[in-house]
């Protein structure tokens, strides 16, 4: 039996002795967590844009051999995704996330579905972020068989069939990791990247390479861009109540 005495007026020895016998409160350790509510009042928030120095690498047309199929889907030449320079001189599909600021804190985790579908035998999107638990919903919107098979490093592999019509395959992560490949057996340059993270404040660059992570309570924070072929960055900001960081990055060969 372990129980913390409350009341002022308890005898300072019993109370020591209790103490000790719970081991220093190791019971309320294991208890859950209860999630972090950002107050509106003072949210914070972190934007701004990735920048691509350089020239932008000489994209090759997708090679979709004789699948008709895949390639009756599409009027023109489809491009990798892999290094996505934007018109204005910006970088799309990089993962930008807080990694450290949020220690101690548990956030609670959405039950919508984060989405991909397979279009023209390619993944749409390229890169999606979703929380610890959240579900991933894996739809196949062509009329072929394809083939879903993340590449983690931390967490439990997995690989789906999913013929043309099937229903969509639901799946979930239990732990943190960023760029997760994902493949599909059947079509080689399927690649889609799957970001998990313990909280909601992360974001995509855009097609003008901008992003914006909202909702932050105030505090000192580490926010890190991830790209899936560049060395990732890191920038330090201090946001105080209800104040709004601006930051940039920039990759580049
Ligand atoms: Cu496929």
């Amino acid at each position: 039996m372990c129980y913390r005495i409350r009341s002022a007026t308890a005898p300072v020895v019993l109370s020591l002795l209790l103490l000790a016998a719970c081991g220093g409160g190791a019971d309320e350790a294991a208890a859950p967590q209860e999630t972090f509510q950002v107050d509106p009042a003072v949210a914070a928030s972190v934007a701004g844009t990735v920048k691509f120095a350089g020239e932008a690498p000489k994209l090759v047309p997708i090679n979709m051999g004789g699948d008709a199929e895949c390639k009756d889907t599409h009027d023109g030449p489809i491009y990798p995704e892999t290094v996505a320079v934007n018109p204005n001189g910006t970088l799309k599909n990089v993962f930008v996330v807080v990694t450290a600021g949020l220690e101690g804190k548990a956030f609670e985790v959405p039950t919508t579905p984060v989405h991909i579908d397979q279009q023209g035998c390619i993944y749409v999107p390229h890169v999606v972020g979703l929380q610890v638990g959240q579900p991933l919903e894996v739809t196949n919107s062509d009329p072929t068989l394809h083939n879903v098979h993340p590449l983690p490093r931390e967490n439990v592999e997995w690989n789906k069939s999913q013929a043309a019509g099937a229903g969509a395959i639901d799946e979930a992560f239990s732990k943190p990791e960023f760029m997760i490949p994902v493949k599909c057996n059947i079509h080689p340059w399927m690649r889609a990247y799957v970001n998990v993270v313990e909280h909601p404040f992360f974001a995509i660059t855009d097609e003008n390479g901008a992003f914006s992570i909202t909702g932050l309570p105030p505090g000192e924070y580490t926010l890190e861009a991830v790209h899936e072929r560049f060395e990732s960055q890191e920038y330090q900001f201090t946001v105080a109540a209800g104040e709004h960081a601006a930051a940039e990055f920039t990759f580049g060969n």
